[in-house]
């Protein structure tokens, strides 16, 4: 496994001041990023080939290379709404080492051309954002952001945003609708906030991982970057990993390595005499994987070509002590609650998903229920206006796929509880 980049002083006490992140170098690669031509610091980030590590995994330079050239005032916001279940790697950069996402944005904002930036932060990391504040006082001071950064024509103002706790607003559109102000709600894509996003104005959202990375691209320089990982999925990647495991965490890892090495030997697998049933490859939003998928590569395109993605990299592992109508569940509860009621298939279909699975757990559902329930993600899948229907559907739908027989083995135990429960007790 390569060296560490994100984590690699992530447990150095004080990392969070300004002082100890430039006695780590903090800041080296600004100086140097504002020493290049602007298109140099564009060719390194298509040259390293970095991917979103939001969840949609596009890459990075070619989202900067759509941002129209003009007068017009570009903007750049980081999306840090990290609210995925089973996401938690932008908050251990936000609280610990603050500035290397602020260099990040620096760096990217000069590639960009962008002259004002926002952190979006979801309004539950009351803690990071009290952090970030508190670092954006010291780059100000120290001359890293303002006008005419150290001395060059870039000029950068930053602005640390809280959401108020709505998990629609990680989706890029609702979030520039949540920065000006307005409910949170999706908007239709194209136009894509590359041409038409904040105030109508070019931007670009990144994830705050992938902004993160960004001062590392400068310093080995995007090829080196692109020899880390595998060739289409390139450099390292933070995962998060919780559920059924003993040491739940984030994990630096570089793209391609094992999936089991990253459950079992970084995070200890399940627990004693217990078994992995399935796991969710990137988030509550993928598609399950089983046992049986352990061996897979993790990195993007592996992981799509076995049915699943990537995502924002947060492995849940679910062992064979749970039923697997209680994940899909809890899961298309959670979608149902945060959907934002705007489009018709994800508002009803969630609910109706979720009323299937209760009908399951009473004891009044059918195996025929699972058809229908199957049917109601096929026909969410694509016809929503933003992903968080497919986030539901996805998972869902494969888990009645890969589960099938428990499923039907859950409604009949069931049926018979509640026959016996109305027979020993008539109305
Ligand atoms: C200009 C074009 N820009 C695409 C841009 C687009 C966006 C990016 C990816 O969903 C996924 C989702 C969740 N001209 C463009 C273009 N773009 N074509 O590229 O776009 P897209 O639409 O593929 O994805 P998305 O809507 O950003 C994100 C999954 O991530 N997910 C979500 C995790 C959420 C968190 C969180 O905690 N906030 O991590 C997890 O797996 O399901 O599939 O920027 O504008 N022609």
């Amino acid at each position: 496994m390569a060296d560490k980049l994100l984590f690699r002083d992530i447990d150095e006490p004080g990392l969070n001041t300004m002082d100890v992140y430039r006695r780590r170098g903090g800041y080296e690669q600004l100086k140097r990023a504002l020493g290049m031509p602007r298109e140099a610091v564009l060719n390194n980030l298509l040259a390293s080939g970095l991917r979103g590590r939001g969840g949609a995994g596009f890459a990075m330079g070619k989202k900067v290379s759509f941002l129209p050239k003009g007068a017009m005032d570009i903007y750049l916001c980081c999306n840090a709404d990290e609210s995925e279940p089973g996401t938690f790697k932008d908050r251990e950069i936000m609280q610990k080492n603050p500035h290397l996402l602020i260099e990040g944005i620096i760096i990217a904002s000069y590639a960009a051309g962008a002259n004002k930036a926002f952190i979006y932060i979801r309004g539950e990391y009351v803690l990071q954002a009290d952090i970030l504040d508190a670092a954006l006082a010291e780059a100000e001071a120290a001359g890293f952001l303002g006008e005419h950064i150290l001395g060059s024509e870039h000029s950068l103002s930053l602005v640390v945003h809280r959401g108020a706790g709505a998990y629609i607003c990680g989706e890029e559109t609702a979030l520039l609708d949540s920065l000006e102000g307005k409910r949170g709600n999706p908007r239709l894509k194209p136009p894509f906030p590359a041409n038409q996003g904040l105030y109508q104005g070019p931007t670009l959202i990144n994830n705050v991982e992938t902004l993160s990375t960004v001062p590392f691209i400068i310093k080995m320089g995007g090829e080196e970057y692109a020899k880390l990982g595998t060739e289409t999925s390139t450099g390292t990647k933070l995962v998060s990993v919780s559920g059924h495991v003993r040491r739940p965490g984030n994990y630096e890892i570089e793209l391609g390595v094992s999936s089991r090495e990253i459950i079992y030997g970084l995070a200890g697998g399940p627990p004693e005499g217990r078994d992995v049933k399935l796991w969710f490859p990137g988030g509550s939003s993928s598609p399950v994987l089983t046992k049986d998928d352990l061996d897979l590569a993790y990195d993007f395109d592996t992981m799509a070509k076995a049915g699943s993605m990537l995502g924002s990299g947060a492995i849940i592992v679910v062992d064979d002590s749970t039923s697997v109508v209680d994940v899909a569940y809890k899961t298309a509860y959670f979608y149902r609650h945060e959907s934002c009621g705007k489009c018709t298939p994800c508002r009803e279909g969630t609910n109706w998903t979720v009323k299937m699975l209760e009908r399951m757990k009473a004891g009044e559902a059918t195996p025929m229920d699972l058809d229908i329930m199957a049917s109601v993600c096929t026909n969410i899948i694509g016809h929503c206006l933003c992903v968080l229907g497919d986030a539901m559907a996805m998972p869902i739908g494969s888990m009645v796929e890969k589960f099938r027989d428990e499923f039907e083995a859950y409604i009949e135990a069931r049926r018979v509880e509640a026959d016996l429960a109305t027979a020993a007790f008539p109305e």
